[in-house]
Formats: C-alpha cells, sequence, structure tokens
C-alpha cells in the first residue's frame, strides 16, 4: 500500500481543516469562517484499502504581528520540512495574491510533490472554474506542482479523487497507525479545540483572534458518569469579556451549551461545563503563557 505524510498548508481560511475532514471522514480538526482558526499541527489519519495518509493540517500562513502568530506560521512550515509530499490549498472563489504567492515558494522550496488543491469549486459556476484552472497551469508561480485538483471540500467532490492523486505520490510501505487510530489530538485539548470553535461561530471583529481557551480541569463529577470540565476563555480587553459574556450570560451559556452537545455527540459520555471568561491584557505577546498553551510543549 502506499503510505507517508502530506502536510496540508496554505493560506487562512482556504479550507484545510475541512479539507483534511473531509478526506479522513471524521470530524478531526475545528473549521470556522474565520481566518486563523487553527493554531497548531493536526494530525488526521486518512485511510482507502491502499492506501495510508497521515495528513497534517496546519495553520494558515500569514504575516505575523504577535508571538502567537509566529509560532503559528513556524508550525505551518516546520510541518513542510518533516513530510513525504505537500497538500497546497487554495480558494478557487478567490483571486491568487501575494499570500499564495509567498505559499507557493515555501512548497517549492520543500523539495517534496506538491499537490495543488483548488478548493471551494462549488462556489463558482462551471465555465469559471476552467479558466482558473488554466490561469494556475501557466503561472510561473504555481506551474511545475506535481498535480493540480479542482475540489470541494464542503460538498466532497472530487475529495476521492484527491486522495487518489495524493497517495499516488507516496512511497510503498506498510501501515504506520493503527487500523482505528484517526487523530492525536489528547482529549483534553479536543475539548478546548470545540469550545473555540463554538465561541468562533457566535464572535467576530476582534474576538476570534484575541481569544484563548484553557482547561483548567477535566475530572469526573459527583455523578461519575458526567466529566466535569472547567476552562477559561482568555480576552484582552474588558469590553471582549463583556461580550463574550453576554446580557445575563446568555453568549456564555450558548457557547457552553453547543460546546456540550458536540462532545456528548463525538464522544459518547455526558459532559457538565464550567466556563470562565478572564481578562489578560497581550497574551499573545506572553511566551510563558502561550507555552502553557501549548501544554507546556514549546
Ligand atoms: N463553499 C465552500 N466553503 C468551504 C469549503 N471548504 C471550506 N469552506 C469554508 O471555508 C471556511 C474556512 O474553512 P477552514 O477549513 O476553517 O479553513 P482553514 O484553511 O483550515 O483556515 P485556518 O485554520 O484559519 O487557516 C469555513 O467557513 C468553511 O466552511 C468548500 O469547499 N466550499
Ligand atoms: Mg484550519
Amino acid at each position: 500500500m502506499r503510505v507517508g505524510e502530506i502536510a496540508v498548508v496554505g493560506r487562512p481560511n482556504a479550507g484545510k481543516s475541512t479539507l483534511v475532514n473531509a478526506l479522513v471522514g471524521e470530524k478531526v480538526a475545528i473549521v470556522s469562517d474565520k481566518p486563523q482558526t487553527t493554531r497548531s499541527r493536526i494530525l488526521g489519519v486518512a485511510r482507502r484499502p491502499d492506501a495510508e495518509i497521515a495528513l497534517v493540517d496546519t495553520p494558515g500562513i500569514h504575516r505575523p504581528q504577535y508571538r502567537m502568530n509566529s509560532a503559528m506560521v513556524r508550525e505551518a512550515t516546520d510541518a513542510l520540512s518533516g513530510a513525504d509530499g505537500i497538500l497546497f490549498v487554495v480558494d478557487a472563489a478567490e483571486e491568487r495574491g501575494a499570500g499564495d504567492a509567498a505559499v507557493a515558494g515555501l512548497c517549492r522550496n520543500a523539495g517534496t510533490p506538491v499537490v495543488l488543491a483548488v478548493n471551494k469549486i462549488d462556489l463558482l459556476k462551471k465555465d469559471r472554474l476552467l479558466p482558473i484552472l488554466a490561469a494556475l497551469g501557466g503561472d510561473p508561480v504555481y506551474r511545475g506542482f506535481a498535480d493540480l485538483v479542482p475540489v470541494s471540500a464542503r460538498t466532497g467532490e472530487n475529495v476521492d479523487r484527491l486522495f487518489a492523486v495524493l497517495a499516488g505520490r507516496l512511497p510503498e510501505g506498510d501501515a504506520a497507525y493503527p487500523a482505528d487510530f484517526l487523530t492525536a489530538t489528547p482529549e483534553t485539548e479536543w475539548i478546548g479545540e470545540v469550545i473555540r470553535e463554538k465561541l468562533l461561530e457566535r464572535t467576530r471583529d476582534e474576538i476570534p483572534f484575541a481569544h484563548a481557551v484553557v482547561i483548567e480541569s477535566v475530572r469526573p463529577g459527583a455523578d461519575p458518569d458526567i466529566t466535569v470540565v472547567t476552562a477559561t476563555i482568555v480576552v484582552e480587553r474588558e469590553g471582549q469579556k463583556g461580550i463574550v459574556v453576554g446580557k445575563g450570560g446568555a453568549m456564555i451559556r450558548s457557547i457552553g451549551q453547543a460546546a456540550r452537545e458536540e462532545l456528548e455527540r463525538e464522544l459518547g459520555r455526558r459532559f457538565y461545563l464550567e466556563l470562565t471568561v478572564r481578562v489578560q491584557p497581550d497574551w499573545r505577546n506572553d511566551e510563558r503563557f502561550l507555552s502553557r498553551l501549548r501544554g507546556g510543549k514549546t
């Protein structure tokens, strides 16, 4: 069988995480309509009878303005060097700009096969797609990548073909993961990610960028069938705290309820979430706090 690791890179919001979930066939990464949703690398193992692809989802590559963002971009560029191949995702509905060109340069320098996925084709009328593909094929910035695959992570169109193309670029070998292994994300981290996703769905402007979720504890409650999670949503300013708490606590309750419902569905047991909001100015530049968010990992 074909076996190997593929780094999934691209600008923020291109649809990398949605595409990784579609290839894996399960949700291993949170998704939102806000850029910079993914903040660290996420492994998702995609399988077909003849191939096992370890997909490494990465934060969108962007110009960093805070230490947090420098670390995010490093997560992505580090993934490029370790992989057997690269899946470079661009948004079909957007013009190619300097951001995509910068990612293209990084991919080219990595020295491994690059598959260019033109994602979100469901947003285009059929007659607009061909000129876009032709333009990419003729553009010196994008020309010469191993394959060009139009795809829709949302509808699933061409996702199987993309899998086959990726597998075709991998070496032959034996499966590297147990058959039921999907992702390496520890449960505690996943709980934090689901809370973030629900917050991202419900907020806008600065809050999607300026929040973090810290899981304080995960333990059995007085009723041992219920897992009690204590978590803090960290924001940078009082005004942001007011918005995340909401009128009479409505916003934080809505975030907590949506997160609880998803966790119960996915993990098959009951949860009780205790969420609080705390203001910590400039946490995005605070190395010690960032290291704590990474679970002490550097
Ligand atoms: N219409 C359409 N929307 C898509 C498609 N793929 C992703 N999206 C949407 O695009 C937005 C961004 O998707 P993500 O998967 O979070 O994008 P990402 O590249 O992982 O973004 P970052 O983690 O911020 O770098 C979400 O609103 C998705 O629902 C697609 O094929 N079609
Ligand atoms: Mg993502």
